[in-house]
């Protein structure tokens, strides 16, 4: 544009037409950024304003205060409307941004991955708890045992054939890992200095050369119970053993015992509960004779109370192991022990605090 060769009001004209296009490009810009390029371009130091202003020198000296005022009123529109357009933009962007971030608190959350305790520990605590509730206390003892504490002070000793009932993993001659958990009472026993009363259970692994089956596993869990006290009868026996079968089965369960051998009792017996599945009608799982076997028992053999420091004409008690697999299994209807000890999620997510959801 060269001034000298236009009329001031061809300048007029020409700063109406920079006013309508800038309008038009501040209106049409629909970004922030595209706003700041249309803002240099009219108001930056080489923008269309500035160069305008820069014509303002070269000027006849009377057109140059009337265009300089012109020129600031057209700055000052374009401002206000940059301005305008600005805070309208920014308010689209915030709303937008907003949006995108909105969270819609009515979507199910995303639960985290729960882990669970395991079937067996879950029944231990079980079996634990209704037993603290007749009065025992929870005892503990090693894996790796000594043979001595494990079959020479239960009236086992070396090379008698009732050995042969626990076939076993030896460590060295006089080590190995417990076949039962029946050298807890002899430890207790032991420990208790013959004092009364000894009215303990003690829960724990152990470890047999059995060979794996459905109901055969070289590792399991036993909890072994131990009541001695002057005067202690079978009937104190029977009657434990069927308060904590009803409370573990249920009111209707009903025991029975059948004479059996264990060299630490005398005498003994197989305990058996009314099958969980049928009520002792006969099914498969009974194999259609409606009682299960669940643990072994019997008086506390008086060689047993001697080896240990107790005089057996003056106290008597009972004793008893149970299997603590074979119990899940008959209280949940599991079919293979082997479940137990496979990890398989699908199988050990089904417990939840003592209760199987199916
Ligand atoms: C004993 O281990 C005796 N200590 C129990 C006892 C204690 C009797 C105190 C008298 C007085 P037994 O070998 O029967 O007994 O084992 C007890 C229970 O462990 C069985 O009734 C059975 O439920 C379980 N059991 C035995 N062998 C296995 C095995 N290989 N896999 C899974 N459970 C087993």
């Amino acid at each position: 544009m060269d001034e000298r060769q236009l009329s001031f009001d061809e300048l007029q004209t020409e700063l109406t037409n920079v006013e309508k296009e800038a309008k038009r490009r501040i209106q049409d810009a629909d970004t922030l950024k595209s706003l700041e390029d249309v803002r240099i371009n009219y108001l930056g130091k080489k923008g269309v304003l500035t160069q305008m202003m820069q014509l303002l020198g070269k000027m006849p000296k009377d057109m140059r205060p009337k265009f300089g005022e012109r020129l600031n009123e057209l700055r000052g529109k374009l401002e206000a409307m940059l301005q305008d357009r600005h805070a309208f933009l920014f308010q689209e962007q915030e709303k937008a941004r907003l949006q995108a971030e909105t969270i819609d608190v009515t979507l199910p959350g995303k639960m985290p991955a729960r882990g669970g305790r395991h079937p067996l520990s879950i029944i231990v605590e079980e079996i634990e708890n209704i037993f603290i509730g007749m009065g025992y206390t929870v005892q503990e003892g090693p894996d790796v045992e000594w043979d001595t504490y494990n079959f020479e002070r239960l009236n086992i000793p070396k090379h008698h054939p009732a050995r042969e009932m626990q076939d076993s993993f030896y460590i060295t001659e006089e080590m190995l890992l417990r076949t039962h958990t029946s050298p807890v009472q002899v430890r207790t026993m032991l420990q208790m200095g013959g004092k009364t009363p000894v009215k303990i259970i003690c829960p724990g692994t152990v470890y047999r050369r059995d060979t794996d089956d459905a109901t055969h596993s070289h590792m399991f869990t036993q909890i072994e119970g131990l009541l001695i006290a002057p005067g202690i009868r079978m009937s104190d026996l029977k009657g434990t053993l069927l308060t904590f079968a009803r409370r573990l089965f249920g009111e209707e369960t009903k025991i029975r015992l059948r004479p059996s051998f264990f060299p630490f009792t005398e005498p003994s017996a197989e305990v058996d509960v009314t099958c969980s599945q049928c009520g002792g009608s006969g099914c498969r799982v009974c194999k259609w004779t409606g009682w299960l076997e669940v643990l072994g028992a019997g008086m506390v053999h008086p060689n047993v109370l001697r080896q240990n420091g107790y005089d057996p004409e003056e106290v008597s008690g009972f004793a008893f192991g149970l299997g603590v697999e074979r119990i899940a299994m008959i209280k949940y209807g599991i079919d293979d022990i082997r479940h137990f000890y496979q990890g398989d999620r699908r199988f050990l997510k089904q417990f939840v605090a003592g209760d199987r959801f199916l």
